[in-house]
């Protein structure tokens, strides 16, 4: 029996070694990755937001949790893999966009992608789409995946689809995702596919590969 609240105290706390001792017990104990990940790891990124969203907590504090979030992440993408994949099923390059430093979904969303057999190329954070464009050639990518998680980065996303799509890389399809993000923004831009979270995420990559 894992103690989530526990977890999630830690997590806010930033005690990273707390965090992946919990994380490591509670594979061990046979619990899914998914009821670990959702429960305690993103049940407690909530519970902070809210409260750097109150200003009860501010950018350290964030940022070591932040911190403990991706020692927790780094313990369980491992068990992230899918093993029945044996090939690759598609390259994809993802980021977050320029002005916009938050990477811990787009690194969930990496890890659980690259588990379901794609390439994946993260680029990193706070990327233009001169550089979008210059990893989709170097890697010859077939889908671009972008996060943004502040109101005022998302419209950026449109701008590095309007320069594909303006372009000898108007073939490459685009997946945008993100707090802020939903499916009506994504239409409105002319990205392909929505990712709500990091599996259906890989779902919509699924989709779109086989269109
Ligand atoms: Co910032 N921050 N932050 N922050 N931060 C938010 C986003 C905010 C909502 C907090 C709040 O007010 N409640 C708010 C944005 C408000 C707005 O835009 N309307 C905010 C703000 C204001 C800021 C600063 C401006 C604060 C300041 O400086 N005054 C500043 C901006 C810096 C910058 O980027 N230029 C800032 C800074 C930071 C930290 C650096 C301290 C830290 C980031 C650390 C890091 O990422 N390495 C941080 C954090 C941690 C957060 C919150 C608390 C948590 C984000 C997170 O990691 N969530 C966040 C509050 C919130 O989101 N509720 C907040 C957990 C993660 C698993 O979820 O990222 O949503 P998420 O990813 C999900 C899905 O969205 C989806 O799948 C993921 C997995 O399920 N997804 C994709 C994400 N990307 C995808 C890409 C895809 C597909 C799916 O493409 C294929």
């Amino acid at each position: 029996m894992i103690d989530y609240a526990q977890l999630n105290q830690y997590l806010y706390e930033g005690k990273a070694k707390k965090v992946e001792e919990m994380v490591q017990e509670a594979i061990d104990a046979g619990i899914s990755i998914s009821e670990v990940l959702s429960e305690g790891l993103i049940a407690g990124m909530a519970v902070l937001g809210e409260d750097f969203k109150h200003n009860i907590l501010y950018v350290p504090e964030v940022l070591i949790a932040a911190r403990a979030m991706k020692s927790g992440l780094k313990i369980l993408k491992p068990y992230l893999a899918d093993e029945n994949v044996k090939d690759k099923k598609g390259v994809i390059v993802i980021g977050t966009v320029k002005g916009d430093l938050h990477d811990i979904g787009k690194n969930l969303v990496s890890m659980m992608t690259e588990g379901a057999g794609y390439e994946v190329y993260d680029l990193g954070v706070d990327q233009s789409y001169e550089q979008f464009m210059e990893a989709a050639i170097k890697y010859n990518a077939d889908i671009i995946g972008m996060s943004a998680l502040l109101t005022t980065t998302m419209p950026y996303m449109k701008t590095v689809i309007d320069k594909f799509r303006n372009s000898d890389l108007s073939h490459i399809k685009f997946v945008v995702g993100g707090a802020p993000i939903n499916e009506s923004f994504a239409a409105e831009i002319g990205a392909d596919g929505y990712g709500a979270d990091a599996a259906s995420t890989v779902d919509v990559l699924n989709s779109l590969m086989i269109e």
